[in-house]
């Protein structure tokens, strides 16, 4: 008989304390907060940055050597495996998970702050600082952040499927270097621990942005003044509406939001293209796209040594850093649903489709603020040097033609986005603090929804202390202990891929 879902007491328990040890003194002492995620940020940012900036490039050379070698006719699940899933849903359910509302928050305005302080020390009002203004998002959404995703589910997904290891989780991708029942030890479980707290740590950076912007939105929408009832309310909606579909379950919740998402997002951008300088916006696109691949090795080398005007460690580091913080989490939901994908379709449809989605994004939205910002319809660039990057984002959706309807298309589907992406993350915390999880089956309902309501917490104290520099700090405490998992999963993924020679007839059939 199998075992029941019994919930992990220590694993739970745990991941409980540490978020309530961390949300207290922030909730208590505010101002001390601020002051100490500052200091905290720029020492990891400081002395551990250029790790992150190795293990990026790191992931990347490893995923093309993949790709482009041998290995890369590996089918997940066996030879004769075939998708579960058509490709267009396969690459919409990852982008949803992946991507939340951060990309609606930055798509618009990231160029502004890249404008204020310009890369390689340009000067602001030169064409070349506003070329990679509009360049240096897309590079943080691009190929090198995808690769941080997809090196996961591929150190995840071989050994899953190849060796029928019974549990999915995050310790399965360090099977080839501690052996098959690494989930049951206590190394296994110290592995599961960082998982939840890095997801927890992510969320809350995304949230903490998501929400004031969303609030802002709706602010400008019923014509009242920002405030922070309008962003607890707003924060309380998201709660209840990625709980409700992490309580109904997979199927019937997280795909459903997935696929209203996937269509209500491209849409949105075709029509920001459309409606805005569309000209202008392709144009300045192409060019981005060009610049960022003909300077590929340039963007993810660049540390920045003589000038130190801490651009790198102000945003590529941040970014890194996000990204890593969310990539167990990739890793696991991508691995579900991959299963008879070769290892080259796998990291080339991945990254591929990711990066373009994400650059579609940046085309349009980003293109389009800051020609409205040239022509004087919206002066983003003052707004976001004062603070303001909600109200900007506010005030660009505003500025579209059509009104009300983009600003309304923008709140419903940057709530979309919150939901898909945190009703799987409460739905894989929960997952991980379970024990016997047998492969088909969840965690119980309660549990699950009690990491949908913990997810909240963090982002409302960061809130609390106010800033970009608090919401950003989380992912950067929280991603340290996965870039030491990064480099024991790429070690073992070779040892799994050398030792078997990928004939294995009766792979996972989960
Ligand atoms: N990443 C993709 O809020 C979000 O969009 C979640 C953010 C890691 C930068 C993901």
């Amino acid at each position: 008989m199998q075992a029941k879902p019994q919930i992990d007491k220590v694993l739970f328990g745990a991941s409980a304390t540490l978020i309530a040890a961390a949300c207290i003194p922030i909730v208590l002492a505010p101002e001390r907060a601020s002051q100490a995620v500052t200091v905290i940020y720029d020492f990891i940012a400081g002395n551990f940055g250029l790790i992150y900036q190795w293990i990026t490039l790191a992931a990347a050379v490893v995923l093309g050597v993949l790709a482009l070698g041998k290995y890369g006719h590996r089918r997940l699940g066996g030879p004769q495996a075939r998708p579960a899933y058509s490709t267009l849903s396969w690459m919409g359910m990852l982008f949803c998970a992946g991507i939340g509302a951060g990309l609606l928050y930055w798509a618009p305005i990231e160029w502004a702050y890249y404008l204020e302080s310009p890369p390689f020390g340009l000067d602001s009002e030169s064409a070349e600082a506003r070329e990679w203004a509009a360049t240096y998002g897309i590079f943080h959404w691009g190929f090198s952040a995808w690769c941080l995703y997809c090196l996961p589910v591929v150190a995840i997904a071989y050994p899953y499927y190849q060796r029928n290891i019974p549990h999915l989780r995050l310790s399965t991708s360090l099977a080839g270097l501690a052996g098959d029942d690494v989930a049951q030890r206590p190394l296994g479980r110290m592995v599961d621990f960082v998982f939840i707290i890095a997801l927890v740590g992510g969320t809350g950076t995304s949230l903490g942005l998501a929400i004031p912007m969303i609030g802002a939105c709706a602010s400008a929408l019923l014509d009242i003044a920002e405030s922070r009832a309008m962003d607890v309310i707003t924060a309380f909606i998201a709660v209840l509406m990625f709980a409700f579909s992490v309580y109904m379950g997979l199927d019937k919740g997280i795909k459903r939001f997935s696929d209203v998402n996937v269509a209500l997002a491209g849409l949105f951008a075709a029509f920001v293209l459309l409606a805005g300088p569309t000209l202008f916006s392709l144009k300045l696109g192409t060019n981005s796209l060009g610049l960022m691949t003909q300077e590929i090795i340039r963007l993810n080398t660049w540390t920045d040594p003589i000038l130190n005007t801490g651009f790198v460690e102000d945003w590529s580091i941040f970014y890194w850093a996000w990204w890593l913080a969310y990539g167990p989490f990739m890793g696991l939901f991508v691995t579900r649903i991959s299963r008879g994908r070769t290892l080259r379709q796998l990291i080339f449809g991945m990254v591929g489709f990711g990066t373009l989605g994400c650059a579609l994004f940046y085309i349009a939205l980003g293109n389009t603020a800051m020609w409205m910002d040239l022509q004087g319809i919206v002066p983003v660039r003052d707004l976001v040097a004062s603070g303001q990057a909600d109200t900007a984002i506010a005030e660009i959706m505003q500025a579209l033609p059509w009104q009300p309807l983009p600003l309304i298309a923008f709140i419903v589907m940057a709530f979309i986005f919150v939901a898909t992406t945190y009703d799987s993350a409460s739905y894989s915390i929960a997952a991980a603090a379970t024990r016997h999880l047998p492969a088909g089956t969840n965690a119980v309902r309660w549990h699950r929804v009690f990491w949908a309501f913990a997810l909240i917490v963090l982002p409302l104290a960061l809130m609390a202390v106010g800033g970009l520099r608090a919401v950003q700090s989380a992912v950067l405490v929280v991603s340290l202990p996965v870039v030491a998992i990064a480099v024991a999963m790429i070690v073992a993924l070779f040892i799994a891929l050398r030792s078997d020679s990928g004939e294995h007839p009766q792979g996972n059939s989960h």
